[in-house]
C-alpha cells in the first residue's frame, strides 16, 4: 500500500493536550462540521490506499458510543460510524487504532480491565468492521487508580485472530507489522522484514527500538515496519502547530517507503472535525512532486541481460506487473540494463518479489558511458544493503546524478535474488 493515512481525533483536538488525562468533560469533544468524507477525498487524492482513526485514544473517550464506558461520543455524535461508512463509499481502507492503555476507565489497573478491552474489540471489530488494520499502541502508563496494567497480549491477539484473521495487527513486534522504532520517520539501513519474536511482548518487553529500525536478518518472522510519523509536530491538531513542508515529506518518503517500510503519516483533523487546509494542500504537493519524479522511468525500451529461470527472465525487472519477475540463478547474479544513450538519472529504484522473502543482502554498481565499465561502488561501501519491497536510492555523489548508457548490478543474497522491478529516474528532470 506504500502510503496510508493516520487521524488522531479525539478530546486533545480541543484541549491542546496530546495525552488526555481522562477527567475531561465529555462535552470538549465537539467537532462543528465533522466530515470524514472530506478526509477520506484528501487520502484518495493525496494517493493513500488507507485510513487508521484513533478510536481510542490513551484518555479511554471512544469515538463511538460504547457499552463498556461511560467517556464516549453520543449516539448523534457517532464518530466512528460516519468515518467507516466514508470510506466505505470512497472506497478506501479503514483501518482502528484502539488503544489499551486507558486513562479513565475504573477498572484499569485491573484483571477485569482485559475483560473489559476484549469486549471493546469485540464491539468495534463486529459493529464496524471489517478493518484492514488494528493498530496496537504500546503506551502502558497509569490509570484513574494509579496502577498500570498488565496486558493480556496473547488473549488480545488470539482475540483479533478471531475477529478478523485478515485483518492486518500492528504493534510492537506485529504479528503483522512491527513499529519501525521511531516516530521521526525512517527506517533502519539495513531494514528487514524478519524479526525475531520470541520471548518478546508488546510494551515492555519489546526488542530494542535500533533492533526494530533494521529488523532481524534472518528472523523467523515475517513482520515488515511500518513507520508512524505525523505532518504536524504533534499527532493531535494543535492552533499553534503547523505541517511540515514537501521536502521535508520526500525525505521521510525516501526514508521509510524508500526503505522496505509503509508510511503511516498522520494527518490530524481540527476542531471543525475537517483536515485543514494547509495540511491538504501540502500533501496534494507532496502527491505532485512524486508523480512528477517517478513517472517518467528511464528504463523503457532497454535491453536486459542475466541469467534467469527459465519462465523468469531478466527483462521482467521491467514491467509493472507484481507477479512477473526475474528470478537469478545463483546467490550474486549479474543483470545489465543497456539504454539507448548516455542518460542520465539520479534514482535507482529496486523492488524484491517479496511474496518469495526478502533475500538480498547488498548490491553493486557499475556504470558505463562511453569507456569501460566503472565500478560505481565496492565492497565495503555498495549501493544498498537491503531491498526488500521497495529500495529508492538517491545519488549523493557530486555531480549528484549518473551519466550512463549501460548500468550492472551485482546482487548478492541469502538465496537467488528474485527481483520484481528496475527503474532508473532522474529527479532533476521537469
Ligand atoms: C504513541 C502514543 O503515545 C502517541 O500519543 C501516538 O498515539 C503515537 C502514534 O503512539 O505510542
Amino acid at each position: 500500500m506504500e502510503i496510508n493515512m493516520f487521524c488522531h481525533f479525539g478530546p486533545n483536538t480541543f484541549t491542546g493536550a496530546e495525552w488526555g488525562s481522562g477527567e475531561e468533560n465529555k462535552a470538549v469533544f465537539a467537532p462543528s462540521a465533522l466530515d470524514c468524507r472530506q478526509w477520506v477525498d484528501i487520502a484518495k487524492q493525496a494517493g493513500m490506499g488507507g485510513i487508521i482513526l484513533t478510536a481510542k485514544h490513551h484518555d479511554g473517550f471512544c469515538l463511538w458510543p460504547s457499552k463498556y464506558s461511560t467517556h464516549t461520543v453520543d449516539d448523534s455524535n457517532n464518530v466512528l460510524r460516519q468515518f467507516v461508512d466514508a470510506c466505505r463509499e470512497g472506497n478506501i481502507k479503514a483501518g482502528v487504532y484502539i488503544s489499551p492503555w486507558d486513562r479513565n476507565h475504573p477498572t484499569y489497573g485491573t484483571d477485569d480491565y482485559n475483560n473489559v478491552f476484549v469486549n471493546t474489540l469485540h464491539e468495534v471489530h463486529t459493529n464496524y468492521g471489517p478493518f484492514f488494520e488494528q493498530w496496537f499502541d504500546g503506551a502502558c502508563g497509569e490509570g484513574p487508580n494509579g496502577k498500570k496494567q498488565c496486558y493480556d497480549w496473547s488473549r488480545f491477539m488470539q482475540t483479533m485472530h478471531n475477529l478478523n484473521p485478515q485483518a492486518i495487527i500492528f504493534s510492537d513486534i506485529g504479528p503483522g507489522c512491527r513499529w519501525v522504532g521511531n516516530e521521526e520517520g525512517h527506517c533502519g539501513d539495513p531494514c528487514w522484514s524478519t524479526l525475531n519474536t520470541d520471548g518478546a511482548t508488546p510494551s515492555d518487553n519489546k526488542p530494542d527500538p535500533s533492533e526494530l529500525e533494521t529488523g532481524h536478518k534472518g528472523g523467523a518472522k515475517w513482520v515488515p515496519a511500518e513507520v508512524d510519523v505525523s505532518i504536524r509536530p504533534g499527532w493531535f491538531w494543535h492552533a499553534n502547530e503547523h505541517p511540515k513542508n514537501v521536502d521535508q515529506l520526500m525525505e521521510i518518503y525516501y526514508n521509510s517507503v524508500g526503505r522496505n517500510g509503509l508510511l503511516l503519516l498522520n494527518v490530524p483533523p481540527d476542531t471543525n472535525g475537517r483536515i485543514p487546509a494547509e495540511d491538504s494542500a501540502v500533501l496534494m504537493a507532496f502527491h505532485a512532486e512524486r508523480d512528477r519524479i517517478f513517472s517518467h522511468d528511464m528504463t523503457q525500451g532497454a535491453k536486459v541481460r542475466a541469467l534467469g529461470r527459465p519462465g523468469h527472465k531478466a527483462a521482467n525487472v521491467l514491467d509493472t506487473a507484481y507477479h512477473s519477475y526475474w528470478a537469478a540463478l545463483s546467490k550474486d547474479p549479474w543483470i545489465s540494463i543497456e539504454l539507448d544513450s548516455v542518460t542520465d538519472f539520479d534514482i535507482i529504484v529496486i523492488q524484491e518479489y517479496i511474496p518469495l522473502g526478502q533475500r538480498v543482502t547488498s548490491v553493486q554498481l557499475w556504470t558505463q558511458a562511453y569507456d569501460d565499465l566503472y565500478p560505481y561502488t565496492n565492497i565495503d561501501n555498495p549501493l544498498c544493503t537491503t531491498v526488500g519491497y521497495k529500495r529508492i536510492i538517491r545519488c549523493n555523489d557530486n555531480p549528484r546524478h549518473w551519466s550512463a548508457k549501460k548500468i550492472v548490478l551485482h546482487f548478492q543474497g541469502d538465496a537467488a535474488p528474485i527481483i520484481n522491478r528496475i527503474a532508473l529516474y532522474n529527479s532533476k528532470a521537469q
